[in-house]
């Protein structure tokens, strides 16, 4: 007997075959379809859409009217961004615990007016929303709200977003927001590049030289079988298994044999590479190696921001390898060698937190909804970096001189490093259980400034945790009281790491991420981070999360809200 939910779903399979599609594993890796603005405006109509493939792996894209899939978008400062987004989600592709009750009015049914989907009220796994990661946007309806904004299906919307003059050339991204399903529709694909253009201008050895975009993905395991968090007696324990595949623009690297996507260059050349971690729950250390020798990647950029930007005196920083948590972007130079060669590109493992007890009696039948999965990041390959000769497709190149119709930009402010600060704060990630009696259930997480109580983000709440002024500076130290590591990122800024574990570090970086290690139990100390964040741009007055960047966390809990108050007159 065909039960209802998998005839749904295998109408929507019939309706939507082509949704969501992916690269054949092994197969060469081309820059994702882009859209760049023109006047000043770019008009994108974006579809989101869910599809359950035939392994039963859900995944989620955004699709344009030209039928691109997730396409990074371009533009100028100052620019203009009106994307239309469509919830076309039914009930059929999610799992079958979503559809337990068929004879509910199908939510695709339902169209609601706009006032509505910036009311909050429509939490549901079929609903989404649009969050731009990094820029420093207003959080308001219609721009970049997360708190309010949620699209039910068969909704539309539109976004209209101002790239702020001054906001710095650099990789950005946009991904779903919707509390509760964050972790879902992000593990399944729906992330795009968002690219502000002129980097060049800021970097000037960057001008004329070929672009490549890489965008890397987590994904849930094909194959079924429980991996590192499966009890140590179960015969089908794997130690190797990561908690997630990856995928590097679409072309999936499956465990257990990696096959390694193919990138092709060209020998003796010069790329500048523009990388991020879009995945939702998986930590990255990436690495070009030749044999086991690491070649040096010069790194200009990260989280969006040119090192230069903050620093003045730095353009370049050369690295064996660049830790990207889930969210980072890192921009980098990569000088191919003269001789043809096979190079890899690699990620090392990032060990996120101890073997514990937990790890070894966690049940992976239990009916927890908040499973402790997250934490196995083995090192594998990602991509073979050919260059023997092999006809590369051309990669377009940035410009070779700053163009005249780059906007002057307002002078910099003081240096963030150098800003007076107004307050000092200090907040903790720590975990909890949802049940007390049952220590080896679902977990809950949060994000506490000291001094309130421990509570789990709460929707519905309508006072901010913190309230601050436009204009404001303000010191933070981040503590991690939990036994796994976490992402602190904020919305609409970013901000310089001062101290790790109380020491000064000297870094060059503005970052809106930043990995917090987990803590091991010593009672005198947690790991944390001391981070200087930044309430200066005048576009940011409102009310917007800070959270940590692990999906499961976040959805999980492990978020708090801010409200920017416009600066006194
Ligand atoms: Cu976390």
């Amino acid at each position: 007997m065909t039960s209802v939910a998998a005839r749904v779903e295998r109408t929507t399979a019939s309706t939507t075959e082509s949704a969501c599609s992916r690269s054949a594993a092994g197969s060469a890796v081309a820059n994702p379809p882009e859209f760049r603005s023109h006047n000043g405006v770019l008009r994108v109509n974006l579809a989101f859409r869910g599809f359950r493939a035939a392994n039963g792996e859900m995944r989620y894209c955004y699709v344009s009217d030209r039928g691109a899939q997730s396409p990074s978008l371009r533009l100028r400062p100052g620019d203009l961004l009106i994307l239309n987004l469509r919830n076309e989600l039914t009930p059929g592709p999610l799992p079958a615990q979503e559809v337990a009750h068929p004879h509910k009015p199908k939510p695709a049914a339902k169209r609601l007016p706009a006032p509505t989907i910036c009311a909050g009220d429509a939490m549901s796994p079929l609903a989404t929303n649009l969050h731009f990661h990094g820029l420093a946007v207003p959080p308001v309806c219609h721009a970049d709200d997360v708190l309010r904004t949620l699209l039910t299906p068969g909704s539309s919307f539109q976004y209209r977003i101002r790239i702020p003059r001054d906001q710095p050339p650099g990789l950005y991204w946009y991904h779903p927001h919707p509390h509760g399903s964050v972790e879902a529709q992000v593990l399944g694909g729906a992330s795009g590049a968002l690219i502000v253009e002129g980097i060049e201008s800021e970097n000037p050895i960057l001008a004329g030289l070929p672009e490549r975009v890489l965008v890397i993905r987590d994904q849930r395991n094909a194959d079924g079988r429980p991996g590192k968090s499966a009890a140590i007696e179960d015969d089908a324990y794997v130690p190797e298994k990561p908690s997630n595949d990856l995928s590097i623009n679409s072309v999936p690297i499956p465990y257990p044999n990696y096959p390694p996507a193919i990138i092709t260059a060209h020998a003796g050349t010069r790329e500048f590479w523009r990388v991020l971690n879009a995945s939702a729950d998986t930590y990255l250390d990436i690495q070009i190696v030749k044999g086991r020798a690491p070649r040096p990647l010069g790194v200009v950029a990260l989280d969006g921001v040119s090192i230069w930007h903050d620093n003045r005196q730095q353009q370049i920083q050369w690295n064996s390898d660049i830790p990207l948590p889930p969210g980072a972007r890192a921009e980098f130079l990569v000088d191919l060698p003269a001789e043809n060669t096979d190079l890899r590109l690699v990620t090392l493992g990032v060990q996120t937190g101890p073997l514990t007890d937990d790890d070894l009696l966690f049940d992976p039948n239990a009916a927890a909804t908040v499973a402790d999965d997250d934490d196995h990041m083995p090192p594998r390959p990602l991509a073979r970096i050919s260059t023997a000769g092999i006809s590369a497709a051309p990669l377009a190149s940035l410009p070779v001189l700053a163009s005249p119709k780059t906007p002057r930009r307002r002078p910099a402010p003081t240096p963030l490093s150098r800003a007076e600060t107004n307050r000092t704060r200090k907040l903790y990630f720590s975990e909890g259980l949802l049940h007390e009696k049952d220590p080896t259930g679902p977990k809950t997480f949060m994000i506490t400034e000291e001094g309130r109580l421990p509570k789990v983000f709460d929707p519905a709440s309508v006072e901010p945790d913190i309230t601050v002024r436009q204009g404001d500076v303000e010191d933070w130290t981040i503590e991690n009281r939990s036994q796994e590591s976490h992402v602190f990122h904020i919305h609409q800024t970013h901000f310089r790491l001062l101290e790790r574990d109380g020491t000064v570090v000297d870094e060059p970086y503005l970052r809106d991420t930043v990995a917090i290690p987990y803590w091991d139990g010593d009672p005198n100390e947690f790991p944390s981070v001391k981070l200087r964040l930044d309430f200066r741009s005048p576009g940011i007055t409102g009310t917007f999360p800070y959270h940590c960047h692990v999906l499961l966390h976040e959805d999980g809990g492990m978020m708090g809200t801010i409200r920017v108050q416009p600066a006194k007159r």
